[in-house]
């Protein structure tokens, strides 16, 4: 496993996606643990890139690579890890997204999977989704919980719009709002007036959870 891991982390290090989808195709044929290999493996191997590139290490077309290389192996293991909660009543509807001017996606759509994969209904909107979208979708599906990724210090203040947004059309007292992304935090949370912030995929779900009890 600890080989496995490591070469999965290196498939992302070296962005190489063919290495990496391989890879994915070689947990589900050895049905190993699917988080643990996503978030030991491939995950870490993402986080490493980053931070490579913050330290000037890498450029950008490296990371671009890395992030690809990420992306193919989760078109590889999302299905599975989807169908691994199998049928379930369904918990309730999360409209998620990632805020207005951050294109970043793939921990968002992890958390997006492991809902799913938990019984609940999922809109997922996608990246660079204003703050009013979020609302329409809510709205319209009878969401009871709004979920909002940011990657960037600079588009953090977008998921407080969402809030506001909720607010504004009397639906504050309806729709919990969940925060996430690696630069947010409890204190964040607390600070937009959010109802909870998750720091992974499987925390995320809890929190869902919560919210729907
Ligand atoms: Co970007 N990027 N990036 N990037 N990138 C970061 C975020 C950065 C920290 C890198 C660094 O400097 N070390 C930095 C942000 C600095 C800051 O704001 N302080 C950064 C930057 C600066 C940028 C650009 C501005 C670079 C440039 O163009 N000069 C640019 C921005 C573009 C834009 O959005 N407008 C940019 C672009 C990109 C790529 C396109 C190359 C690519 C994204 C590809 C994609 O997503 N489709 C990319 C990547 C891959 C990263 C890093 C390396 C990895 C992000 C990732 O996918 N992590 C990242 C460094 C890092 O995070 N260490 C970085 C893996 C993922 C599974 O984890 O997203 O944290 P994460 O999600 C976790 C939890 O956070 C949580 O659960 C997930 C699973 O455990 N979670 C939630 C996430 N969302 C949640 C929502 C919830 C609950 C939990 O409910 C609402």
């Amino acid at each position: 496993m600890r080989e496995h891991l490591k070469a999965c982390m290196q498939a992302v290090l070296e962005g190489d996606g063919e290495r990496a989808e391989e890879l994915a195709k070689l947990t589900l044929e050895r049905k190993l643990p699917l988080l643990e290999v996503i978030d030991g493996g491939f995950v870490a191997g993402i986080r490493e890139v980053g931070r490579l590139w913050e330290e000037g290490a890498l450029f950008l077309p490296e990371l671009v690579m890395g992030a690809e290389a990420m992306k193919m192996a989760m078109g590889v293991l999302q299905p599975a890890l989807e169908a691994s909660g199998g049928k379930q009543e369904k918990a309730g509807h999360v409209v998620i997204g990632t805020i207005e001017g951050d294109i970043h996606d793939i921990g968002k759509t992890l958390v997006a999977t492991m809902l799913s994969a938990n019984g609940f209904g999922i809109t997922d909107l996608g990246a660079d989704v204003p703050a009013a979208k979020f609302v329409d979708e809510a709205e319209k599906r009878g969401a009871g919980c709004i979920a909002v990724s940011a990657l960037l210090t600079t588009t953090m203040p977008g998921q407080k719009k969402v809030i506001e947004e909720l607010r504004k059309r009397s639906l504050r007292g309806k729709v919990r709002v969940m925060v996430g992304g690696a630069p947010c935090s409890e204190k964040w949370a607390e600070d937009i007036g959010a109802d909870g912030y998750a720091g992974d995929a499987v925390s995320a779900v809890a929190l869902a959870k919560k919210f729907m009890a």
